[in-house]
């Protein structure tokens, strides 16, 4: 049964989103993928959120641009942790989908991660850190992956002090 969801806003923004599935992919979490708008198909929304947590997801990670109110109407409806993935593009580059999915009002937290770069990737990475918590095999995973991340760094300062000197 699926933990995590990833919503998106549009067809469209799946492109954008390839880092996120592949962290899925990588941590072996069992994940559902959907396409439903905030605007154009509102009930569909409602209805899956609603009954996420009835569902057995425990994260819901929504990805929108523009006029990007989809983590928004998903965070109102739920308590469940909501991250807000702003997606790039448009006639403002993601600029309107990140200050959309950033600012929300006190009461209905999104957790925004950044517009572009590595945001995607880390709402992956962070959804996988919240089922960690309870999840002690998932939390080791996570160590052993920040682990061969810093190993890479050490070994590429290396490499390069040896280029520096030859
Ligand atoms: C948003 O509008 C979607 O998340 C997408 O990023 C953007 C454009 O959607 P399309 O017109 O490409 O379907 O709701």
């Amino acid at each position: 049964m699926p933990e995590i969801a990833l919503l998106m806003g549009s067809k469209s923004d799946l492109p954008k989103l390839q880092d996120t599935i592949q962290v899925f992919k990588d941590f072996e979490i069992d994940f559902t993928v959907r396409v439903m708008s905030a605007h154009r198909t509102p009930e569909v929304v409602v209805d899956f959120t609603v009954n996420a947590e009835s569902n057995g997801i425990k994260v819901i990670i929504c990805a929108a641009g523009s006029a990007a109110h989809l983590a928004g109407v998903v965070a109102g409806h739920t308590t469940l942790p909501v991250l807000g993935i702003p997606v790039q593009g448009g006639a403002l580059n993601g600029m309107d989908a990140l200050l959309a999915t950033v600012q929300m009002p006190g009461g209905i937290p999104v957790a925004s991660v950044a517009l572009g770069g590595g945001g995607p990737k880390n709402a992956g990475l962070f959804a996988v850190q919240i089922l960690a918590l309870s999840n002690p095999e998932l939390a080791q995973k996570l160590k052993d992956t920040r682990k061969m991340q810093s190993d890479k760094v050490i070994q590429a300062d290396k490499e390069l002090q040896e280029e520096l000197q030859s």
